[in-house]
């Protein structure tokens, strides 16, 4: 049993499969800025490699064929650490929806729970790529458009190598999460960070980085993270003739709808209600777009979306040169406006926003399932 030394898990995770462990933060707790390590949530496609963090080697394959190394203790020595806020969310969040709201699309039936946000430290990819001996400058690198990811368990994925060099991009080789150690689910002792990206390429328990021409030849990049459309399946199928997901498209969800009075007090966002004169709903949830483009606008209805207003989108500090975390965000809906369905859709800075239903975005692996999230509201009708 190659599982049986995989750590302990925290019991408020609702665990999809346990070998390997899937398992997704419970609506309740997604609610805090930054998920605490602990209810994080864990999207394994195998065991969880036992490594050593004193003697982890990490090593950087040139186009060339030439290697270097670097122990964990180097990487942290030689370069400049530097923090990121960012949101990891699997490309199947909200995979349950649009098998309810189309037909059944393969894959784990994740709820709105395959995301969470952390405050990452580590060093810059970049650096790693200088100091290795590439011309991290350079406008156009011969033999180089791809850098790829391997776990130390097999996983493996890769990005462009455009995304890797870039002064802003931000992508990290990163050793803590929340100021602590990664924890052994999510990469211990080294993970690599893609912010914006699918959390595909974020690939835990790093050790090797390859730069090449192609992209990784593993099916998480040929063919389980990629899109097709409606009408195609498995049968017949060109798996090459769709590029493996990166960036990601705009994803929103409700966390919470409740009750609220004129005296009530919500602590977890800080919300005093002067404005409140009379009980009325509230509701709550999250926003994110890739590709470091930042949540604009978050757009309520109350009536299965005929009629529409703007959540308050909440003013929390993330770090990171671009956008890479999720927005927090709450309305207040005025009682006589609630019909029978909440609904929530978020902009962001390029006018992108998301589907106003499954069936035309259905794809048969259900990936980014954005499509407006809905709520029957009052629960009990
Ligand atoms: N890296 C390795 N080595 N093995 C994996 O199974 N899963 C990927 C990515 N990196 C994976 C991996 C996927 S699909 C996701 S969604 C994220 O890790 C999940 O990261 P988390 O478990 O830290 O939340
Ligand atoms: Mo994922």
């Amino acid at each position: 049993d190659p599982f049986v030394n995989d750590p302990p898990r925290d019991s408020s995770l609702i665990q999809h499969t346990e070998k390997p462990c899937n398992a997704e933060t419970p609506t309740s707790l997604l609610d805090t800025f930054i998920t605490p390590n602990e209810v994080f949530y864990v999207r394994n496609h195998l065991w969880v490699p036992e490594v050593e963090g004193t003697t982890h080697t990490l090593t950087v394959e040139l186009p060339d064929g030439n290697e270097k190394e670097y122990t964990l203790a180097e990487l942290k020595s030689k370069f400049a650490p530097f923090h990121i806020t960012a949101t990891l969310q699997c490309s199947g969040n909200r995979r349950k929806h649009m098998s309810a709201g189309a037909r059944h699309a393969a894959g784990l039936q994740w709820d709105i729970g395959a995301i969470s946000n952390a405050k990452w430290t580590g060093v810059r990819l970049r650096d790693v790529l200088r100091d290795a001996g590439v011309d991290v400058d350079a406008r156009y690198l011969e033999d180089a458009k791809h850098v790829q990811f391997v776990g130390a368990e097999a996983y493996g994925a890769s990005i462009p190598i455009d995304k890797a060099l870039q002064a802003r991009g931000d992508v990290m080789l990163a050793y803590e999460m929340n100021g602590r150690a990664l924890p052994r689910d999510h990469g211990y002792p080294l993970r690599v960070l893609v912010p914006g990206h699918t959390a595909a390429r974020s690939v835990k328990w790093l050790e090797k980085i390859i730069l090449s021409e192609e992209e990784s030849q593993s099916q998480w990049q040929q063919r389980d993270y990629k899109c097709f459309g409606p009408n195609q399946t498995g049968k017949d199928l060109d798996w090459s003739s769709a590029p493996a997901i990166q960036e990601t498209p705009v994803q929103s969800a409700m966390t919470s709808i409740k009750e609220v009075s004129p005296g009530s007090f919500d602590a977890s966002r800080e919300l005093q209600k002067p404005g409140l004169t009379e009980d009325a709903v509230q509701v709550a949830g999250y926003a994110l777009s890739g590709g470091g483009r930042e949540i604009i606008r978050v757009d309520i209805s109350a009536d299965g979306g005929s009629t529409w207003q703007q959540a308050v989108l909440l003013p929390d500090e993330a770090e990171g040169q671009q956008s890479w975390s999720w927005k927090r965000w709450h309305a207040i809906v005025s009682r006589p406006v609630v019909g029978s369905e909440m609904v929530v859709k978020a902009i962001d800075d390029g006018y992108n926003t998301q589907p106003e239903s499954y069936v035309g975005q259905y794809n048969f692996r259900g990936n980014l399932t954005t499509a407006w999230h809905r709520v029957r509201y009052p629960f009990s009708e």
